[in-house]
């Protein structure tokens, strides 16, 4: 299936998987990669020679692009971005900031860059500082989130810029699928229904936590301090959201009470750590691979009408244009 994402990007399908700190490594974005979709390793907050290790394993396993996403909140993103020109890595997707500082030297070595953002007017500032498309994500989705959902965000960031938008947040089947690509997006980003495969490392218990979540088993902590984030609710987000609404608790104590929770979940602690996951865990109920899950997405979306999915996209495209005046 052929849109301006699979061109750009030089995919087969146009299913990017989601960047997942402490989630994404080479194991999960080899597979996804392989598989025809587009791997994301996630830099995170991980050491630069760990970084390196991951792209080099990732490029032993396919020879089709692999992509690493810059979590720009880390203070280290400025040496991550350098490594990643070094390396020549095929797409960068970068999260939680504005990249515009790096694109130019990405581009120049020869990288597509992808932002991700959470708003129109954000948008529109990747498309002028010379980002090759975006990835619009809704409130739907785990971890950080902005405050617009998928269905909200992805028509108006269509209507705004010319460049391709990646719809994200609450995607994890051919029916979200299938509704991105009529809302504009030429290509979806999944998250959480890669956490179950089995090339995802994460421990157990963490899988286990999301194949028997509902549709309202996660919860928004952070909102006050400015840095909403989604996961699965278990002791340890009871116990941030309980923290954070009393007056007496310090951003000390809070601090600490984040400080090492990802790692925990992945490990296996799955009451004491931060379990991201998106509010379609209640969709994900079976481990499966990385192969089956995009067969899966790609059927089912056929099955919905991508005969015509294709010419949606295309479709798309073309009033994206005319919106933008150019024809
Ligand atoms: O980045 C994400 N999701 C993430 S990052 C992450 S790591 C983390 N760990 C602990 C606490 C907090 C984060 C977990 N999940 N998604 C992409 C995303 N980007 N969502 C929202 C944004 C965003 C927000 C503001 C992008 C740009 C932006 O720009 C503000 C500015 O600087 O202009």
């Amino acid at each position: 299936m052929k849109t301006r994402v699979t061109e750009l990007l030089r995919i087969e399908t146009p299913i990017i998987q989601g960047a997942m700190a402490w989630v994404a490594n080479a194991s999960l974005a080899g597979a996804v990669s392989a598989a025809g979709g587009l791997g994301i390793i996630a830099a995170g907050a991980a050491p630069l020679d760990w970084i390196e290790e991951q792209v080099k394993i990732a490029r032993t396993m396919t020879d089709n692009p692999i992509g690493v996403n810059v979590m720009l909140m880390n203070p280290q993103s400025p040496e991550i971005a350098l490594l990643l020109a070094e390396l020549k890595v095929d797409v960068i997707t970068t999260g939680a900031g504005n990249p515009s500082p790096y694109i130019d030297a990405w581009k120049a070595a020869g990288c597509r860059v992808v932002p991700v953002i959470p708003s129109s007017a954000l948008a529109a500032r990747m498309e002028r500082s010379g980002a090759d498309a975006v990835i619009a994500e809704g409130s739907e989705a785990g971890g950080h989130i902005g405050e617009l959902t998928t269905m909200t965000l992805i028509p108006q960031v269509c209507d705004t810029v010319s460049i391709p938008v990646i719809a994200a947040g609450g995607i994890a089947d051919g029916r979200g699928m299938v509704a991105a690509f009529a809302l504009g997006a030429e290509a979806v980003q999944v998250g959480t229904r890669f956490l179950t495969i089995d090339e995802c490392t994460i421990a157990d218990a963490y899988k286990q936590k999301v194949l028997s979540a509902k549709d309202s088993d996660t919860i928004v902590t952070g909102r006050a301090s400015g840095h909403p984030v989604r996961g699965l609710k278990n002791v340890f987000s009871r116990n941030v959201r309980r923290l954070e609404t009393d007056p007496s608790t310090s951003p000390e104590e809070l601090e600490e009470l984040f400080a090492g929770s990802l790692r925990r979940a992945v490990q296996g602690d799955a009451e004491n750590g931060a379990l991201m996951a998106g509010q379609v865990a209640g969709l994900v109920k079976e481990r499966k691979t990385a192969r089956e899950v995009i067969v899966d997405l790609m059927t089912e979306a056929e099955a919905l009408g991508a005969r015509n999915l294709s010419r949606m996209a295309a479709c798309n495209a073309t009033r994206t244009r005319a919106v933008a005046g150019e024809e």
